[in-house]
């Protein structure tokens, strides 16, 4: 699918706001793609599509995590986690994509996943330092991405749980997997 046609697709999807930041999520992802070696086209459309459900109603996603048995504890976490999983199913149900590295990478965009390969990480990466971002620390993540994959990948992560501890809000078990895999990997 060429980008224009995905675009147009996701856009009824979005509200403005979000399609901004779609199209921030595409820019950064192709460069992150060039410079780590993971294949653009993949990547570009992995991020166009990473948002697509995070306007469907709670009621409907919910439905769909129960009948398409996903991970039932998604249900006992924040729902702001659902649109990932849900995004990937409607994504190849309702658009037709296949490729199952691209629908990972939208699969596990918020949560992380242990053995995260090198295009959900790119997608994950692109969604948290995408221009329009402005989290506490954000610039430190972007001047890592320019060194290293991991080591950004793995910061972004630290500074999203630190932020739901603040909070007090829990954290998804994938979402510490995903930093334990990589730093027990690594450091
Ligand atoms: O959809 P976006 O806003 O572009 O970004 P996203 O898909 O990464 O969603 C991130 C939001 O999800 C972020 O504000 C934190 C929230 N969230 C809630 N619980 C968890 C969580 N994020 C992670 N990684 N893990 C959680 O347990
Ligand atoms: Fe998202
Ligand atoms: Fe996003």
């Amino acid at each position: 699918m060429n980008r224009e046609t995905a675009l147009k697709l996701v856009k009824e999807q979005l509200t403005d706001h979000r399609y901004q930041h779609t199209i921030g999520v595409m820019e950064t992802s192709i460069l992150l793609a060039q410079k780590y070696g993971v294949d653009e086209k993949k990547a570009e459309l992995a991020a166009i599509f990473h948002d697509y459900a995070k306007f469907r109603p709670k009621e409907e996603m919910k439905e769909i995590i129960i009948q398409e048995n996903m991970p039932k504890d998604l249900l006992e976490y924040n729902s702001e986690l659902w649109h990932a999983p849900v995004g990937a199913y409607l994504v190849a149900k309702e658009v037709g994509i296949k490729d199952e590295e691209v629908l990972n990478a939208i699969r596990y965009h918020t949560s992380g996943r242990k053995h995260m390969t090198l295009i959900e990480k790119v997608i994950y990466l692109a969604d948290y330092i995408e221009p329009g971002r402005y989290f506490p620390g954000v610039d430190e993540v972007r001047e890592l991405a320019k060194e290293e994959l991991d080591q950004a990948f793995i910061q972004s992560i630290k500074n999203t749980m630190i932020f739901l501890m603040k909070k007090n809000q829990p954290i998804y078990p994938d979402t510490f997997i995903t930093y334990n895999d990589l730093v027990m990997r690594r450091f």
